[in-house]
C-alpha cells in the first residue's frame, strides 16, 4: 500500500458513523492517579489487567473505531496472551499511540507550558508502526486566564504540533492533533471562545506552513465551555459557542473533529456532544475521543477485582453506546436510566 493509501484507509476506519475513539493513553503518573481514586495500586500487571479487560469488551468495535494507547500497552500481551494491537484489530478497532513526551514550563512565559517529544520522533514512529500503530496523538495544553496563554506559548505549541503531524504523515501514520484549552479556572465561555479561536487559527496556520494534508488528520480539541469555577452553561450554549469558533477556524477538508472530555462528567460530555450534533449540517464529522468520560464508570465498577470484569465492560459499553448516539444527535438524558 502506498503512504497515501495507508493514510486514507486509516481515516476511513477512524471516522465512521456512530463511532468515536477511546483515549486509553494515560501516562504512568496519570493512570496512577486514576487507580488511586478506586483504591488500586498502579503496577505493570494491574495496568495490563485493566486495559486488557476493557479492550476485550464484547462488540466494543460497534461504537469505538480507534484506541489511543500508551507506549507500554502497545507492546503488552492481553491476559489471553494476544498482542494488544492485535486484540484491537480483531475487534475492528484501529490501534493508535500517544507520541508526545509530556509537557513542562515554557521558558520566559510564566504559567504556560510546552509539549516535548520531537527529538527522535521519526525513529519512534517507525518502531510503533512495526508494533501495529496506525495513528498517533500529540497533546498541547493552553492555560487560560486574563493574560494566558501568551503569544509565544500559542506560537510554540502550534509549531511543534505541526512538525509532529508532518512527520506522522510522512510515515503513513494519521496524526491526531490535540490542542487542549484547559477548563481549569473561573473564565467565562466568551474568554474560552476567544482563546480557542486564536489557538486554532495558529495551529492551522502552522499545519499549512508544514504542508500537512488536512484530509489525512483528525483534530482533537476541547469544547468551548466556561472554566470549571465559573457558572455552568447549557449544552445548547456550549454547542453554539463551539461551532461558531470551529466554523471560523477549521478547514472543511478536515474529515473529523473528535473532542476530548477535559474534566466534564460522562453525562455532561455526552449531552454536549449531542447538542453539537443537533445543529447542522457541518463540513466535518463531530465525534468523541474521550478518556475519563468513557472510562470513569468502568474503573469504578472494576475496582481492581477480576470478578467485576463483566460489570466494568458493561459500563464502558454503555458510555460508548450513548456517545455513539450523541455522534448524530440521537441521545437523550432519559437513556441514562436504561441498562
Ligand atoms: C487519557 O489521557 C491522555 C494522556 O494524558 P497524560 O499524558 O496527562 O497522562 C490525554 O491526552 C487524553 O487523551 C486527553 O486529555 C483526552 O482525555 P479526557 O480525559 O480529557 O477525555
Amino acid at each position: 500500500m502506498s503512504t497515501a493509501q495507508e493514510l486514507q484507509t486509516t481515516i476511513n476506519d477512524l471516522v465512521q458513523p456512530d463511532k468515536g475513539i477511546l483515549a486509553a493513553d494515560e501516562s504512568a503518573p496519570t493512570i496512577a492517579k486514576r487507580f488511586s481514586a478506586i483504591g488500586v495500586q498502579s503496577t505493570e500487571d494491574s495496568r495490563r489487567e485493566y486495559r486488557s479487560l476493557i479492550f476485550s469488551t464484547p462488540d466494543l468495535g460497534d461504537h469505538i473505531s480507534g484506541v489511543i494507547l500508551f507506549e507500554e500497552t502497545l507492546a503488552q500481551l492481553s491476559l489471553d496472551n494476544i498482542p494488544i494491537p492485535k486484540l484491537l484489530e480483531t475487534q475492528g478497532i484501529v490501534p493508535g499511540i500517544k507520541v508526545d513526551a509530556g509537557k513542562g514550563p515554557l521558558v520566559n512565559a510564566p504559567g504556560d507550558e510546552i509539549t516535548y517529544g520531537l527529538d527522535g520522533l521519526a525513529s519512534r514512529l517507525e518502531r510503533y508502526k512495526a508494533l501495529g500503530a496506525r495513528f498517533a496523538k500529540w497533546r498541547s495544553v493552553f492555560h487560560v486566564s486574563d493574560t494566558l496563554p501568551s503569544h509565544q506559548a500559542v506560537e510554540a505549541n502550534a509549531e511543534v504540533l505541526a512538525r509532529y503531524a508532518a512527520e506522522c504523515q510522512e510515515l503513513g501514520i494519521v496524526p491526531i492533533v490535540e490542542p487542549e484549552v484547559l477548563i481549569d479556572g473561573n473564565h467565562s465561555i466568551e474568554r474560552t471562545a476567544e482563546v480557542s479561536e486564536n489557538v486554532l487559527f495558529k495551529v492551522f496556520g502552522a499545519l499549512h506552513r508544514h504542508r500537512v494534508r488536512f484530509e489525512w488528520m483528525v483534530l482533537k480539541p476541547s469544547m468551548v465551555t466556561p472554566g470549571k469555577g465559573a457558572e455552568k452553561a447549557s449544552p445548547e450554549q456550549i454547542a453554539t459557542a463551539t461551532l461558531r469558533v470551529f466554523r471560523r477556524t477549521v478547514p472543511a477538508s478536515v474529515p473529523g473533529i473528535m473532542f476530548l472530555s477535559g474534566g466534564q462528567t460522562p453525562e455532561e460530555s455526552t449531552a454536549n456532544l449531542n447538542a453539537i450534533n443537533s445543529i447542522g449540517p457541518q463540513p466535518w464529522a463531530l465525534s468523541f475521543s474521550y478518556g475519563r468520560a468513557l472510562q470513569e464508570p468502568a474503573q469504578k465498577a472494576w475496582a481492581g477485582e477480576r470478578s467485576n470484569g463483566e460489570k466494568a465492560q458493561a459500563a464502558l459499553k454503555k458510555r460508548a453506546h450513548l456517545n455513539g448516539l450523541a455522534r448524530s444527535g440521537r441521545y437523550s438524558p432519559a437513556l441514562e436510566q436504561e441498562n
